[in-house]
C-alpha cells in the first residue's frame, strides 16, 4: 500500500473531523462576513448571522455563491483580505463568459500545496521521484497547483508546462520521469507519439495525475496498458483553489476530498435541497481555511456522488466519485440529455481512440447531431464495407446508450486536432 502526506488529518475519525470542520466554518464565516461586503449583503439577505453558524450541521443555512455572483464582482468583490496580504492570482480561462480571479496569501497557497501533496503521496510519490509536470503553468492553476505539491514533497520537480511534446518525451527519456501531471487528452496524446516514436521501452513513469477534465474508466484503462502506468484522477477549480480539492488514492474508485479544507456537500441543482450520501447531483464546496478568497457553499455546476464507505487505502476523508458532466455542458439534443462523457464511453468501449468530437447544429428548426472520431490504424487499412458496419455499430450502441443516434463518422488517424491542455470536445454551432 502506498503511505500518506498528513496521516493525522488523512486518516482522522470522523468525530475529530467534524470537530474541526466546525471550528474552521465558525472561523471563516465570521472573517468573510467581517471582510467582504458581497457576503454581507447575501448573508442579511438570507436572514443569516455569523453567531447563527455553531457548527458543521449549521452549513446548510448559508446562501450559496455562483459563478455569476463572482462575475458581478470582478475583479476584487470576494477578496477577503488587504491587498498588502494577497500575493498571489490566478484565473479561469473564461471561456464561457468573464474570467473569475482568485487570490491567494501565502498561507493559501501553502495549503494549497499540502493537498496537491497529499495526491503526489497518494500516487506514490516521494522525495525519489522525478514529476514531470505537463499542466500548463500562468494564470492556469494545473501547473503552480502540482509544481508546489511536488516541492512539499521533495520530489525533483521538472516545471515543463503544456507543448512542445518532442520536448517533453526527450525530457522524459533523459530525466527519467516517473510521475506524469497533465490532462488526461495530453497523456493520451502523449502515449500515442511515445509509442509511434518507438520509446515506448525508454521511458521509466511508473504514475499519471490526471485531471482538470472529464475522462471515463475506459481512457484510463487505455492509458495505463499504453503507458504501462497507475493513472489517478485530480480535481479541483479556480475558484475553490486549483488542482488538490480531492485527489485518487491505490484503490482508484473516485476522489478523497480535503475535507479538512473543503466541506463538499451534493445539491439538488433546481432546488438547492442537500441530497444524503449516495445520490447524484451538484457539488457545492465550502473553503473552511483559506484567507484572501474563501468562498461558502460554492455551486461548482459538476455533477457526482459523494460516499463516506471504507475505503483500502486507509484514508476516512469522504470519497466523490469520477464526474459525471457539468450542469452546463450536458446537451440537450432534440430533447434528451447527452453528457459527452456517455458518449466516450461507448466509443472506448468500441476499441476507438479518445479523439473524436461532437458537432450539434440546427438545420429547419431540427437539431443535428454527430460524432467524429478517429479510426485506429487497423481499421484504416479495413475495407469500406467493413468501416461503414462499424459506423453502424457504433450508431446502435449510443442509440442504446443515450436514446437518440448520432450521424458517426469514422475519420483517419490523426485527423482530429489533439489539445495540450483541456481537449474541445463538443462543437455546438446551434444559435439558440
Ligand atoms: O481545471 C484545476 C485542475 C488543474 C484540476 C489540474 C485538476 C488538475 P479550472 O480550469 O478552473 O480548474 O476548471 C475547473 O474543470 O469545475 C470541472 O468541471 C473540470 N475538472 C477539473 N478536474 C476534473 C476531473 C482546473 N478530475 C473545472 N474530472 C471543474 C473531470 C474535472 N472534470
Amino acid at each position: 500500500m502506498l503511505g500518506y502526506y498528513q496521516e493525522g488529518t488523512e486518516c482522522a475519525q470522523l468525530e475529530q473531523m467534524r470537530a474541526l470542520q466546525g471550528n474552521r466554518l465558525v472561523k471563516t464565516v465570521k472573517h468573510v462576513y467581517e471582510n467582504v461586503a458581497a457576503y454581507r449583503k447575501l448573508m442579511d439577505g438570507k436572514g443569516v448571522r455569523p453567531g447563527d453558524i455553531k457548527s458543521i450541521d449549521d452549513l446548510p443555512k448559508l446562501p450559496f455563491i455562483s459563478k455569476d455572483d463572482l462575475r458581478d464582482e470582478y475583479p476584487y468583490g470576494f477578496l477577503a483580505v488587504p491587498l498588502s496580504d494577497a500575493v498571489r492570482i490566478q484565473s479561469t480561462s473564461g471561456t464561457t463568459g468573464r474570467r473569475v480571479v482568485a487570490f491567494y496569501t501565502q498561507s493559501d497557497i501553502d495549503l494549497w500545496d499540502e493537498c496537491c501533496a497529499r495526491a503526489i503521496v497518494a500516487a506514490g510519490g516521494s522525495r525519489d521521484d522525478v514529476v514531470h509536470v505537463s499542466y500548463g503553468y500562468g494564470l492556469f492553476t494545473g501547473g503552480p497547483g502540482l509544481n508546489g505539491g511536488s516541492h512539499k514533497v521533495g520530489s525533483l520537480t521538472l516545471p515543463m508546462s503544456s507543448g512542445n511534446t518532442e520536448r517533453q518525451i526527450q525530457f522524459m527519456v533523459d530525466l527519467g520521469s516517473t510521475i506524469l501531471c497533465c490532462t488526461p487528452s495530453y497523456a493520451a496524446y502523449l502515449a500515442e507519439t511515445i509509442i509511434n516514436q518507438g520509446l515506448r521501452d525508454k521511458i521509466r513513469l511508473k504514475a499519471g495525475i490526471f485531471g482538470a477534465e472529464a475522462w471515463s474508466e475506459e481512457m484510463r484503462r487505455d492509458i495505463e496498458k499504453n503507458m504501462g502506468i497507475k493513472a489517478y484522477d485530480i480535481y479541483g477549480l479556480t475558484e475553490i483553489t486549483g488542482p488538490g480539492v480531492s485527489f485518487e488514492c491505490s484503490e482508484q474508485t473516485g476522489m478523497h476530498v480535503n475535507e479538512d479544507h473543503f466541506v463538499p456537500e451534493i445539491i439538488d441543482p433546481a432546488t438547492g435541497d442537500v441530497l444524503p450520501y449516495g445520490e447524484k447531483g451538484e457539488l457545492a464546496l465550502t473553503c473552511i481555511s483559506k484567507l484572501a478568497f474563501p468562498l461558502l457553499r460554492y455551486r461548482t455546476r459538476d455533477i457526482c456522488v459523494l460516499e463516506r464507505k471504507k475505503c483500502s487505502c486507509g484514508r476516512t476523508l469522504v470519497k466523490m466519485s469520477r464526474l459525471m458532466g457539468r450542469t452546463d455542458d450536458m446537451l440537450i439534443i432534440r430533447g434528451v440529455n447527452v453528457f459527452p462523457s456517455q458518449i466516450e464511453t461507448v466509443l472506448l468501449k468500441n476499441g476507438l481512440t479518445p479523439n473524436y468530437q461532437i458537432i450539434v447544429d440546427r438545420v429547419k428548426h431540427t437539431d443535428t447531431f454527430e460524432v467524429q472520431v478517429e479510426m485506429t490504424q487497423e481499421m484504416f487499412s479495413d475495407t469500406v464495407k467493413n468501416i461503414s458496419m462499424k459506423e453502424d455499430s457504433l450508431i446502435a450502441d449510443m442509440k442504446s446508450m443515450l436514446g437518440i443516434s448520432p450521424k458517426v463518422t469514422l475519420a483517419a488517424p490523426r485527423s482530429i486536432a489533439r489539445s495540450e491542455g483541456k481537449a474541445v470536445r463538443v462543437i455546438d454551432k446551434r444559435k439558440i
